[in-house]
C-alpha cells in the first residue's frame, strides 16, 4: 500500500505545495487546515491531476478537542500515518516588544507551539505503536537567530527548533524519524498573514531579490522523507540565495 502522510497548514503556500509534491509521488495525502472551501478545491485538484487517494480534515490546530476528534475519528485505514508535517504556522504583527499586542501574541504561541503539540500528541502514539514514522517540523531562520521586532514569533520558532531536537531523543527508541526543516524567506500568504491583510505592506518583503518558493522547501520535505531507513536529516536551513541571515538581504533596487 502506498504510504500516507499528514499535512497540517496544507490550504497555502508551503503545506499546500507538499501535498502537492507528495500527491504527485504516489503517496495518500491528508489535508488540514481551517479552510474548508480550500481543502476541497485541493482534494479535487490533487484527485484529477494524479489519481490521488486524499483527506480532507477541518480543524482549527488552536482547539485541542478538535484536534483530538479530528485523529480518533480519522477511518482505521488512514490511521497508518507514515509521515506527520508540522506546517501550520504564522507571524502576526511585527512590533517592538512594548508596543506588541497580546491577541498577536497568543495567536502565535497557540498556533505554533500549542497546535504543534496538540497534533503531535494525537499521532505520534500511533507512530510509537507501529515503531515507525517520520515527523517533519517546519522551523524558521527566525528559529536560529532574532531579528529587530520578530520577538514573539522568533521565540515560538525557538521552540519548535526546541521541541525537535527533544521529540528526536524521546522517539529514538521507537524508530520514528526527527527531521526540522528552518525556511528563509518563501514568498507565500505569510506577509499577508503578518500584515493582517496590508498586501501592499506584504509585496514589498519580497521586493528586489528572489525569495524561496514554497516548491523549494516542498523539494526538501521530499529529500529528507525518501532518504534510506538508516538515514535522517536531523536539522535543514534553507535560505534564499541572496539571504544570508534573517535580516540581511541582497536587494538589486
Ligand atoms: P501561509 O500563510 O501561506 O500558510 C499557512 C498555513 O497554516 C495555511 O494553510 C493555514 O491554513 C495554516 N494555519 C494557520 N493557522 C492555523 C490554525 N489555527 N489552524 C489550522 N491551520 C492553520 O504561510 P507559509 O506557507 O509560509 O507557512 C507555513 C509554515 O512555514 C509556518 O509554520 C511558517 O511559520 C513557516 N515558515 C514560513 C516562512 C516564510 O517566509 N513564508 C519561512 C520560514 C518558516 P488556514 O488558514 O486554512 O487554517
Ligand atoms: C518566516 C521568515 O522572515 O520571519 O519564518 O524569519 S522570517
Amino acid at each position: 500500500m502506498s504510504k500516507t502522510i499528514l499535512i497540517t497548514g496544507a490550504t497555502a503556500g508551503i503545506g499546500k505545495a507538499i501535498a502537492y509534491q507528495f500527491a504527485a509521488n504516489d503517496f495518500r495525502v491528508i489535508i488540514t487546515g481551517r479552510r474548508l472551501d480550500r481543502l476541497e478545491e485541493i482534494k479535487a485538484d490533487l484527485e484529477a491531476k494524479f489519481n490521488a487517494d486524499v483527506l480532507a480534515l477541518p480543524f482549527d490546530i488552536r482547539d485541542s478537542m478538535a484536534v483530538n476528534t479530528a485523529i480518533v475519528s480519522l477511518p482505521q485505514n488512514w490511521k497508518e500515518i507514515d509521515i506527520l508535517v508540522n506546517n501550520a504556522g504564522l507571524a502576526v504583527g511585527l512590533n517592538k516588544i512594548h508596543e506588541g499586542l497580546l491577541d498577536d501574541w497568543e495567536r502565535m504561541i497557540d498556533t505554533n507551539i500549542k497546535g504543534l503539540l496538540y497534533i503531535t500528541k494525537e499521532v505520534s502514539p500511533l507512530m510509537v505503536a507501529r515503531c515507525k514514522g517520520h515527523i517533519i517540523n517546519i522551523g524558521s531562520i527566525a528559529g536560529k537567530e532574532t531579528y529587530p521586532n520578530g520577538n514573539v514569533y522568533c521565540a515560538t520558532k525557538h521552540a519548535v527548533d526546541a521541541l525537535s531536537k527533544s521529540m528526536r531523543i524521546d522517539l529514538l527508541e521507537y524508530g520514528i524519524k526527527v527531521t526540522q526543516i528552518a525556511p528563509g524567506a518563501v514568498e507565500t500568504e505569510f506577509s499577508n498573514v503578518r500584515f493582517k491583510g496590508d498586501d501592499a505592506r506584504a509585496e514589498k518583503v519580497y521586493d528586489g531579490f528572489e525569495p524561496l518558493h514554497a516548491e523549494d522547501i516542498a523539494d526538501a520535505v521530499y529529500y529528507c522523507a525518501s532518504l534510506p531507513d538508516h538515514v535522517n536529516i536531523n536539522d535543514l536551513v534553507i535560505m534564499p540565495a541572496a539571504q544570508a541571515a534573517a535580516s540581511i538581504i541582497l536587494r538589486k533596487n
